[in-house]
């Protein structure tokens, strides 16, 4: 299996919150994947022209495209551990894509575009700015100055502690589709970036540990930014 996996100028960091979560799920799974990295500009090589975007799976002779798609793919067709086990599961996990959605990205979104940015291929650089730009309607250094981001993340953050005090994980005593979906716009920012821009509660820090922990350190081992170590 192959998920086509962004990547930044330097090919082995990977920062697409979308393909760490499709990788969090084939790693759930217990599957046997490759990554291939892609670019921005790189649209011919994507294999699902019609779509530009990453992650996109190959399976086989079936090209699965969307985070969302990819897992119903592999909920479908490799029965074994289950990402998302029963309907509770899900509604849980529908509250946290939303919540992301509604909370996590925008606290986070504006100060990382600029970062991106530059860190992406020179070859990027001009439709990362121009896409971004198109649809914010801002500069990305004016996004990236956008008043109260702190205080946002921060206030989000007392919202995701408040099940994390009582749980391990937002699955309970074990991950699943849920801490995938939380936990991926964090490795966006942690491969993207080490500085720090908000406080972090005690019990949301200790979760982020465990979810690097998870796969043999998967996503700790990840290659960030600035890292020369990581594998
Ligand atoms: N709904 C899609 C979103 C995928 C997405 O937006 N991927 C971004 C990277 S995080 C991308 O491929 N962007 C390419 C571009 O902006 O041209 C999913 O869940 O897979």
């Amino acid at each position: 299996m192959k998920l086509y996996d962004l990547a930044l100028a330097d090919i082995d960091v990977r920062p697409s919150p979308f393909c760490w979560l499709a990788k969090f799920a084939l790693l759930h799974k217990g599957l046997e994947f490759e990554t291939e990295p892609l670019r921005f500009a790189e649209k011919h090589n994507y294999p699902d022209q019609d779509h530009g975007r990453v992650p996109i799976l190959r399976d086989g002779d079936h090209i699965i495209s969307d985070s969302a798609n990819i897992i119903a793919y592999l909920e479908k067709s490799y029965p074994g551990e289950r990402i998302v086990a029963t309907p509770g599961e899900q509604a849980a996990a529908d509250f946290y894509n939303s919540w992301v959605g509604a909370n996590l990205f925008p606290a986070l979104g504006p100060v990382m575009f600029v970062r991106v940015h530059a860190a992406v291929h020179e070859d990027d650089k001009e439709y990362f700015r121009s896409s971004r730009e198109k649809r914010f309607g801002q500069t990305l250094e004016e996004l990236s100055m956008t008043p109260g981001l702190k205080e946002k993340a921060e206030a989000s953050l007392q919202v995701l502690s408040a099940p994390l005090v009582r749980h391990k994980f937002l699955g309970g005593d074990k991950p699943n589709l849920s801490d995938y979906i939380v936990f991926s716009p964090f490795m966006w920012q942690r491969v993207t970036t080490s500085e720090t821009f908000y406080e972090t509660p005690q019990a949301v820090g200790a979760w982020q540990e465990r979810m690097l922990d998870l796969f043999d350190g998967y996503a700790r081992k990840a290659k960030t930014l600035g890292d020369k170590t990581a594998a």
